[in-house]
């Protein structure tokens, strides 16, 4: 579970349900007493909730109105688990009324309470057998196994037996199942569009393949290119180009090699919707605001920290301790993931990335479509009101004057501590609190108000007005305070969101407040910085944390008199060729390929957004390769790559549908629903930080490191940047012909 289990990562290997295999001879059981056959010692429970043996089970009552998992507990301490060893952790349980989740943990007995393997299964009445395996990364003798029940509402009854944890298993391989061997775009094509496949083969020569219809008749045929060994997945590949079939279909399949493809389209309607469900992500993110089951069937839900209990509420927030003596109100923005935190440096590259879609759709008339919010129908754009949301949000962090650092923006406001999984946003009971102001965030608002003033100018002048002096304030105020940094040690709780470079955050807003005001000042802090001219396309073109891309972008697309205007247009179409060669070399054509194959955190981000620098070209030549890039980067994401998964849930034949998310965590608790269509899905990330993902995917190559389950937040959450990412492309896409 996500940061409920502080920040020492200790699990490795491998898990999976397992039938139990033939004893090897050193297997040892670690649970005493598993089968209650002595009585209910050595086991412990919550006080108030007294363990009675029932039928030889041991069972409990457990109360309702508890918050988390672990308010609530049974379990065992004093277990030994050594370093690179195999457990295989079983028991049997049930659970009245049908379908209540425990949380079954090993985990460390004392703070700060690791969890070193988890597993959360919906009981049934009748009762079931589980078992899994893990590998422990951890000497200790104060393991504890536990069964975690709390969170729910309502009172209801557990029973456990023949609980065990045997050492000395052998480890379990993980296998992922990706189906045919020939990897497509599932969602569709453009019949006008580049049409390309992966084959994963042993062959070394061309292959055949044929292009069938819906009912099976081949319409094209052709042979693949061998490939070789494709770095990011350590497939041997070939790839497939149909780019000269163009007719509109549906059900098509690509047949290579005895196998046969996930079925896709050909046509534009796909992009159509994505470009709606890709925006419509952020209504259900919002904070502050009940959720309409007349606007998002089957996703309504109170308005989240808007001060009822058993909410403390944003509406009058300390800073932490020592930081400041003032509250403020901070009510409103968006949720920026799977938790409850608010950041503004994440906002600000969100809030940019959707008010640059919008802007971009006023230079080549693009339809804005309608979101189904609250404010549909007001005759303001309803992208415009969706980001007006976060806008308002980003403004309350904003020092009032009167106090220390007036005019700089608060980093973040989250919890005081983490909370587990699933919680909705008004069942959050923790303690909210400002952290200290930042340089970035600073910028970060700066920034996005002063586009905000002048793309909502024609629509509520007086908004425009507000921001445009919120920016300033903002920009002077950092310049006062060029470094205040927010550090990596501030995690507890929420996202640290670190960033000790700021040059191209001042950089981003000067371009802003320059492009909205026209003037000199703002030119010359533009012309003076070093990130003006250099060289900022590298393997990932701009996230959160690096920002300079968002200025250039639009010092090269909004129309200005700055100076040397045509060479920042020239430098996005030099960087937008780098992707192109990138892609180009790429059996899977996705235009990124980071240094030693270390995928970033949020991988699916980088691309598009290295997609935006592509489209960003197109627009600047309307060279039909950079438009065709764009569309053969989306493939990647939606199905061409080596799991064969598309990563927008709700788009293709297999999606991903469990990212992390404390609301959407239909995995953990069937009542809940799984994230909307057109959420975005973080994707492949290296580094795997999470123990789940360590569970499973240890030594993973490239796009292998990822997994669709909910407990894996380092490669399967959903957050506000990464569809913001999305919106923007699928925009791109849906205007093309
Ligand atoms: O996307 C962020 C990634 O770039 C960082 O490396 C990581 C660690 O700081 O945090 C990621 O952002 C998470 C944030 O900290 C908290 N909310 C969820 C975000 C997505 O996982």
């Amino acid at each position: 579970m996500k940061r409920a289990i502080g920040a020492a990562a200790v699990l490795a290997a491998a898990f999976l349900v397992v039938p139990s295999g033939p004893a090897l001879a050193d297997e040892v059981e670690q649970v005493v007493n598993g089968g209650f056959t002595a009585g209910v010692d050595p086991w412990w429970s919550s006080p108030g909730m007294p363990i009675t043996l029932t039928d030889g089970r041991a069972c409990v009552t457990v109360p309702g109105g508890t918050t988390d998992k672990w308010d609530v507990s049974v379990g065992q301490n004093d277990i030994d688990l050594v370093a690179g060893e195999t457990y295989r952790f079983s028991f049997t349980a049930s659970g009245a009324p049908e379908g209540h989740v425990v949380r079954a943990i090993t985990g460390l007995s004392v703070a700060p309470y690791d969890t070193y393997f988890e597993a959360s299964p919906a009981l049934t009445v009748a009762g079931d057998s589980y078992a899994y395996t893990f590998t422990s990364a951890v000497t200790t003798a104060q393991a504890q196994v536990a069964f975690q029940l709390g969170g729910s509402a309502e009172s209801w009854g557990f029973c456990v037996d023949d609980v065990s944890l045997l050492g000395g298993v052998p480890p379990e391989v993980y296998e992922p199942d990706t189906g045919p061997r020939v990897r497509v775009n599932q969602v569709g094509y453009l019949p006008s569009g580049p049409k390309r496949a992966t084959l994963v083969t042993a062959a070394t020569t061309a292959l055949p393949w044929q292009l069938k219809n819906s009912a099976g008749a081949t319409v094209a045929r052709g042979r693949t290119t061998p490939r070789g060994t494709d770095v990011s997945s350590g497939q041997n590949v070939h790839s497939i180009d149909f780019s000269g079939y163009r007719r509109a279909g549906t059900g098509l399949t690509l047949v290579a090699d005895g196998e046969t493809s996930r079925p896709f389209d050909l046509g534009k309607q796909a992009y159509d919707r994505l470009r709606a469900d890709s925006l419509k992500f952020f209504y259900t993110q919002r904070s502050g605001a009940e959720i309409r089951a007349d606007l998002r069937p089957g996703y309504a839900r109170p308005a989240g920290h808007v001060d009822v209990a058993p909410n403390l509420g944003d509406g009058d927030v300390p800073c932490q301790p020592g930081v400041c003596d003032y509250r403020l109100d901070v009510t409103g923005g968006w949720y920026d993931a799977g938790d409850h935190g608010k950041y503004v440096v994440n906002g600000g590259i969100s809030t940019w990335q959707l008010l640059s879609e919008y802007e971009r759709g006023t230079r080549v008339h693009a339809p804005n479509p309608s979101l189904a919010i609250p404010e549909s129908g007001d005759r303001v754009p309803d992208i415009l009101d969706e980001t007006r949301w976060e806008l308002e949000f980003l403004l309350k962090m904003q020092v009032p004057a009167g106090h220390p650092y007036a005019g700089m923006a608060h980093h973040k406001i989250h919890d005081a501590a983490w909370t587990g999984l699933p919680l909705l946003p008004h069942l959050d009971p923790q303690q909210r609190e400002l952290h200290p102001v930042s340089t970035a965030a600073t910028l970060n608002l700066a920034a996005t108000a002063a586009q905000a003033a002048r793309l909502y100018r024609r629509f509520d002048p007086a908004f425009a007005k507000r921001s445009l002096a919120a920016a300033r304030t903002a920009f002077t105020a950092a310049q006062a305070n060029p470094a205040l940094f927010a550090p990596v040690t501030d995690g507890t709780g929420g996202g640290a969101y670190n960033d000790s470079v700021v040059d191209d955050d001042f950089y981003w807003a000067a371009a802003e407040l320059y492009l909205t005001t026209g003037e000199k000042r703002y030119a010359d802090v533009i012309l003076a910085s070093p990130v003006h001219t250099a060289d900022i396309f590298g393997a990932g073109a701009f996230d959160w944390a690096n920002t300079a891309a968002a200025g250039r972008l639009d010092l090269a697309l909004v129309p200005s008199k700055l100076p040397g205007r045509a060479e920042v247009r020239a430098s996005i179409v030099r960087g937008a060729e780098k992707y192109l060669a990138i892609q180009k070399a790429h059996p899977y054509g996705v235009p990124y390929a980071p240094a030693n194959n270390m995928w970033d955190w949020g991988s699916n981000s980088t691309i598009l957004n290295n997609m935006v620098v592509l489209a960003s070209a197109y627009d600047l030549t309307h060279d039909r390769r950079f438009r065709d890039a764009v569309l053969e980067g989306m493939d990647y994401l939606l199905g061409r790559n080596a799991l064969n998964m598309s990563y927008v849930t709700g788009y293709g034949e297999v999606s991903s549908h469990n990212q992390h998310s404390r609301w959407y965590a239909h995995q953990l608790d069937p009542a809940l629903p799984n994230p909307p269509a057109g959420s975005l899905a973080g994707g492949a990330n290296s580094s795997i930080q999470d123990p789940y993902a360590q569970s499973k995917l240890t030594g993973c190559v490239g796009q292998f490191c990822y997994i669709d389950d909910i407990q894996s937040w380092s490669t399967n959450e959903l957050t506000i940047n990464w569809n913001s990412a999305l919106a923007w492309i699928a925009a791109f896409t849906a205007g093309l012909h």
